[in-house]
This record gives C-alpha cells, sequence and structure tokens, in this order.
C-alpha cells in the first residue's frame, strides 16, 4: 500500500475543481486520508519546492502556490503514486492523456492544477512537511476488500 500528496494548487481551488478532482480519485477507488486547506507563506513553498531551485519556471511556481488558498490531500492505495500520477496526466496539458484531469481542465504547465508526488520516498517527506502525524488517519473503509486486492 502507498500513500501521496495530492495538492490541488490555487488554479484548481479558484476554478471550483476541489470535488471535481477528489472525486475522480475516490471514484478510481483511493482512499482519502488526510485533507485540509493551507495558505502557503514563501518558506514553505520554498521547502515544498526545493528540488525545483533553479530551474527557469521556479519563481513562478513559487509565486503561483503562495497566490491563493491550497488543498492539500493524501491518498491511500495500491500503487497510489502511479495511478495518481496517470489520473492528473502529464506536466504539461498539451500532452495530457484525454480523460486526465490536466488534460480535461488544463491548458499550459505554470497552470496545470495540481501536484502529486513522483516516488514513494519523497512522498513520505511530502507528506511530513505538510501534514503533522495526527492528520493522516488510517481508518478501515467498508469497500476497502472490493477496490483493493487485500486476502489473495
Ligand atoms: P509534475 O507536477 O507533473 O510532477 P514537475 O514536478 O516536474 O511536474 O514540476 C513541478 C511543477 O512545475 C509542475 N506541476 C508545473 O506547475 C511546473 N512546471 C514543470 N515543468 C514546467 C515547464 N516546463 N514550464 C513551466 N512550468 C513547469
Amino acid at each position: 500500500m502507498e500513500n501521496t500528496l495530492v495538492l490541488i494548487k490555487p488554479d484548481g481551488v479558484q476554478r471550483g475543481l476541489i470535488g471535481e478532482i477528489i472525486s475522480r480519485l475516490e471514484k478510481r477507488g483511493l482512499k482519502l486520508v488526510a485533507a485540509k486547506r493551507v495558505s502557503v507563506d514563501r518558506p514553505f513553498a520554498e521547502k515544498h519546492y526545493a528540488i525545483h531551485k533553479g530551474k527557469p519556471f521556479y519563481d513562478s511556481l513559487i509565486q503561483h502556490i503562495t497566490s491563493a488558498p491550497v488543498m492539500a490531500t493524501v491518498w491511500q492505495g495500491p500503487n497510489a503514486i502511479a495511478i495518481v500520477r496517470q489520473t492528473m496526466g502529464k506536466t504539461n496539458p498539451a500532452e495530457a492523456a484525454p480523460g486526465s484531469v490536466r488534460h480535461d481542465f488544463g491548458l499550459v504547465p505554470e497552470r496545470n492544477l495540481t501536484h502529486a508526488s513522483d516516488s514513494v520516498e519523497n512522498g513520505a517527506q511530502e507528506i511530513a512537511l505538510w501534514f503533522g502525524e495526527d492528520e493522516v488517519i488510517e481508518w478501515d473503509r467498508s469497500t476497502d476488500r472490493w477496490a483493493f486486492f487485500l486476502n489473495g
């Protein structure tokens, strides 16, 4: 079982797409284990995007994520990292597969609606950055055995 951080960035929040994006992940079968709205300040944004420091789009990334509230969520499921990234689509919406969030609602990489962890290790680090341990709530969902393959 994997956990992954999904941020609905300010463009997604402002455009009223929180429900749409959460709904797609729920319908896919993933389980929501944490959620909160966050206003991100510059020092926090710099921690989250440290890996991109020095890239040409770094300043616009920081400017964007600090511009308005973000919806932060954690999703759990088998292969959650890959499953979520597939549901979101490629970074550039112009190259994202039809049916993906970025294809269906996005136009340009600077406004691609979401952030999703790209590996289990980075996911664990990002979740620890965004959420306290008591905010990530493990729970038994009655449909887990129908969506996940639990007992063989
Ligand atoms: P992803 O979000 O698909 O994992 P990353 O981690 O490579 O993509 O990039 C982080 C964010 O930086 C993207 N979500 C996007 O907003 C922005 N970004 C990435 N590449 C570009 C680019 N070539 N031009 C503008 N913005 C970019």
